[in-house]
């Protein structure tokens, strides 16, 4: 008999639902729908409202719940078997904040199928719009937060991060100080993961272990709120949030708005949701310390498991907690995409192919040239001032600038990813640009490691899907082993895998110190 679980995945463009069943190991289902094609009338662009000030992104939460309802009425259109789903599950961009007052919860319980979700919420909301991961117009509230906690280092072990602009906390922070009233009157703030898990629970739900390290708010050793974070960050802030606990963990049956309205399993349970970075993790199947991720898209994300908590002094990267236990490191470059098509713009290559056999007619370690291609302010290394920098590299040869853009991305996360103290086993490279072989050997002999082609694109529902299933397999008395959970569902595309050249690894051995002292003296000539 067929075991289904349902993932959802609300992200910043878009609501995507996957059915998993466990016995065949199959997707049976997914679906995507855009916020700004389904839902015209909240005026988002690519889901987030534009305001005067470009640093503020905000999303309308309405249309986060309006988009559950689409997507539910689009499974019941499409036959998907609501009513043998087990458990529900989901995971949401993470950082996003979402604020409640005294009413959230009575009406949570209550939610009246005969009108839609929106509708239903018209009135709990304390702040009518939400804050997103996108937004970076709280420097001012980070510098406060960082110093009251004594810095980077401490800030970063502390809480698992740096004070991030983009962080929860850092948001709360400047609403409490701006709109103070509003403030007062939240009675409870939820992320963007707990508020639909809120929606699906009829009850206001629980922040997990991994979306809750993402706010500079929790304690990431012991996994509770942290009492001084708490008070550098705004007044009454604990009464205000909910408990913290494990990703998948069961809430309840979920809500009978569902059950009634698109025939739901009665006995259906909502499980706790988590970030989309976490969720991702198990999608992909990095179960075991040393499994790690590199996902190449607008920015370049590297991520994966580490079994103990080693933060970064530095406070470049992230440490969440990880939905299979253990902890999960992300770092985040923004120079990714954008910058290797600026490389391919400025020499006028034709396209990717062309560029790969440029790639291709140089040599690993690019005879010692070095490009820093900081088209964007970069975040790790932290270079507010953009520019791009060469060493004994000319300017001329397209050739060695095209090794030399692929070259410096991947040293740049070798160098910058040597706090986490993990040795990649295998590397699972995902997103746009890892249909590059090119750009796959360079990061096999830089990782000496064997890379793995995955296709990423719904790989945060599918983590979603397996986090509800090992939720409630839990909950009947079975203790599941991740490995064999995640097992048929996350297997690299057949023939993809790249193995290190001895040689090579042994020249970008030795290059790493010359790429960290070329990053070191550019970011003095850039402080001046
Ligand atoms: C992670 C981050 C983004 C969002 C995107 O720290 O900010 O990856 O989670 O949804």
């Amino acid at each position: 008999m067929a075991r289904l679980f349902l993932g959802l995945d609300s992200s910043t463009q878009s609501l995507s639902a996957l059915v998993i069943d466990l016995e065949s190991r199959k997707i049976i289902y997914a679906k995507s729908l855009i916020f700004d094609e389904a839902l015209p009338q909240y005026k988002t662009r690519n889901g987030v409202l534009s305001g005067r000030d470009p640093l503020v992104k905000h999303s309308p939460p309405q249309m986060w719940a309006e988009a559950l309802d689409l997507i539910f009425a689009q499974m019941q259109k499409d036959g998907v078997v609501l009513g043998e789903i087990l458990a529900v599950g989901g995971s949401g961009q993470q950082h996003g904040s979402v604020y409640f007052n005294e009413r959230a919860e009575n009406v949570l319980a209550n939610l009246n199928p005969q009108i839609s979700l929106a509708e239903n919420l018209h009135g709990v909301f304390s702040r009518k719009t939400s804050p997103i991961w996108m937004d970076s117009s709280t420097a001012k509230e980070c510098s406060e937060i960082r110093k009251k906690l004594g810095g980077v280092k401490y800030t970063a072990s502390r809480t698992g991060s740096d004070a991030f602009e983009r962080f929860t906390g850092p948001q709360i922070r400047k609403f409490s100080k701006t709109g103070t009233d509003a403030y007062k009157k939240t009675s409870g703030i939820a992320l963007v993961s707990s508020f639909m898990a809120s929606l699906l629970a009829g009850k206001i739900a629980p922040i997990d272990f991994g979306d809750g390290a993402g706010m500079n708010l929790m304690d990431i050793r012991k996994k509770v709120w942290d009492a001084d974070a708490l008070k550098a960050t705004a007044p009454g802030l604990k009464l205000k949030l909910p408990p913290l606990v494990h990703p998948g963990r069961v809430i309840g049956k979920a809500s009978n708005y569902f059950v009634e309205k698109f025939g739901l399993n009665p006995e259906a349970l909502a499980t706790v949701w988590t970030g989309d970075n976490p969720a991702s993790v198990i999608g992909l199947g990095l179960i075991k310390p040393g499994q790690i991720a590199i996902s190449l898209g607008t920015s370049d994300t590297f991520f994966g498991t580490m079994e103990k908590c080693q933060t970064d002094e530095n406070g470049e990267g992230h440490v969440f907690g990880s939905p299979a236990g253990g902890y999960m490191t992300l770092i985040c470059f923004k120079n990714g995409s954008l910058a290797r098509e600026k490389i391919r713009e400025l020499y006028g290559i034709k396209n990717w192919t062309e560029f790969g056999k440029l790639v291709a007619s140089t040599k690993p370690g690019n005879d010692g040239g070095i490009l820093l291609p900081w088209f964007e302010a970069e975040i790790v290394p932290r270079v507010n001032k953009p520019g791009i920098h060469r060493f004994d590299l000319d300017e001329k040869n397209a050739a060695a600038n095209c090794r030399a853009i692929f070259e410096a991305q991947i040293l740049s996360m070798r160098l910058h990813s040597q706090w986490m103290n993990v040795s990649p086993e295998k590397i699972v490279a995902t997103g746009g640009a890892s249909n590059d072989v090119a750009l796959l050997q360079v990061m096999a002999d830089v990782m000496n490691c064997r890379v793995e082609r995955i296709e990423i694109s719904k790989s945060a529902a599918l983590g979603a899907a397996l986090i509800a299933a090992h939720g409630w397999l839990m909950a009947a008395g079975e203790n599941p082993k991740w490995e064999k959970l995640v097992a048929g569902f996350t297997a690299p595309i057949s023939g993809s895998e790249i193995r290190p050249d001895k040689k090579a690894v042994r020249i970008y051995d030795s290059l790493i110190e010359k790429y960290a002292a070329c990053e070191c003296e550019a970011l003095e000539k850039i402080a001046g």
